[in-house]
């Protein structure tokens, strides 16, 4: 079961800037905290982060009979980009959004969320944690 994890923009600053709110962890923290989650889980996972919209589009595209879902932390593009949402619907796979903070309790404009109107899982507020209830989730759907 091959799953393809992505990391939108900025996410690759995790650990340098705004630890209150992300947390202290880095992105290669997060990289090698997907992995194991995803070895104990016997899923074979590729991670994927962009500061690019469109090569988000363009992996998400590309995932198409490679992979069997999608994890995505969208960032600020969850609530931007109707060019992802029609990426993830082109494809069709089940997809999990997952954000590490509660994006509920923040700002006005962080409430909605494009990603998750494909999306059939959200994971929010839970950090790291997240992506493994993410994989946890599409191993038990795609089964
Ligand atoms: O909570 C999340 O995971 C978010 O997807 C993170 C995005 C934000 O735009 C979404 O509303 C919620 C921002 C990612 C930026 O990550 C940074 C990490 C460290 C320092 C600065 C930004």
């Amino acid at each position: 079961m091959k799953v393809l994890v992505l990391n939108g923009p900025n996410l690759n600053m995790l650990g340098i800037r705004e630890p209150e709110l992300y947390g202290k962890g880095t992105y290669n923290d997060l990289v090698n905290f997907i992995r194991y989650a995803a070895r104990e889980l016997d899923l074979n996972v590729e991670v994927f982060q962009s500061n690019s919209e469109g090569e988000l589009v363009t992996a998400i595209q590309n995932a198409l009979g490679k992979f069997d879902g999608i994890v995505i932390n969208a960032a600020a593009y969850t609530h931007t980009s109707v060019a992802i949402l029609d990426a993830l619907k082109a494809v069709g796979l089940p997809t999990a959004e997952v954000h590490l903070t509660d994006i509920h309790s923040r700002e006005p404009f962080r409430q909605l969320s494009y990603v998750g109107m494909y999306a059939r899982k959200t994971v929010c507020g839970k950090g790291f944690d997240g992506y493994r209830e993410c994989l946890i989730w599409l191993k038990e759907t795609i089964k």
